[in-house]
């Protein structure tokens, strides 16, 4: 995919904010810290498009980004970290929820795991709820520039077993720009 323009649109919490509809939408959602953010930066070659960070907790908001003029990525929030304050963790749900039974625009979402974990409970969580609510899902396997690839090859068998094998699992790195292509081949298959 080539990315000709790529650029913030706004920070929304409630439905009221979303920004004006009518173009598809690719929400990435995952554990806090997992790279969601990176994975973004990655797909769309901007270093510093989405904020990125080493402390856990940094996206707090729903991030609209328009890509191309043509489509939008929805930066979501992590989830699962302990230390981010209850308050923050309180709006979470609700945010996530309205957003992902509401959006029409929706067209999918890329859950991100970090491939030396693989599901935590709280991925679990959230895949069993996209299940429920009919929505398309990509998994993204990050971080395999920490695995070698025999690890990478077992970790994705296992999860591939775990969803079946409707659900893609990409194999990705933020560091290396592993599994760009075949994530673009993912998402163009969501967004057409
Ligand atoms: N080794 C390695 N580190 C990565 C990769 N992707 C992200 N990171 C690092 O992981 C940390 C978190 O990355 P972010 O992209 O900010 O993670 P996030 O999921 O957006 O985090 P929150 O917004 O806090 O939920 C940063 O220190 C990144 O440099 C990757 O593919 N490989
Ligand atoms: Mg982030």
């Amino acid at each position: 995919m080539k990315v000709s323009s790529a650029v913030f649109i706004r920070a929304a919490e409630k439905k009221e904010d979303y920004p004006k509809g009518g173009l598809s939408e690719i929400a990435f959602a995952g554990r806090s810290n997992v790279g969601k953010s990176s994975a973004i930066n990655t797909l769309l070659a901007r270093r510093n498009l989405v904020r990125t960070s080493k402390t856990p907790g940094r996206t707090r908001m729903l991030n609209f980004f328009l890509i191309n003029e043509s489509f939008i990525f929805v930066d979501f929030p992590g989830y699962g970290y302990a230390a981010v304050p209850q308050a923050v963790k309180d709006k979470w749900g609700p945010m996530v929820e309205t957003y992902l039974t509401s959006r029409k625009e929706l067209a999918g979402v890329v859950l991100i795991v970090d491939s030396r974990h693989g599901f935590m409970e709280s991925d679990r969580r959230l895949i069993e709820f996209l299940g429920h609510h009919g929505i398309v899902t990509v998994v993204v396997a990050t971080k395999a520039d920490k695995l070698n690839r025999g690890k990478i090859r077992d970790r994705q068998r296992a999860m591939t077993e775990d969803l079946g094998a409707n659900v893609p699992v990409v194999p990705f790195s933020s560091h290396t720009g592993e599994g760009k292509n075949e994530l673009w081949n993912q998402i163009k298959k969501l967004i057409d």
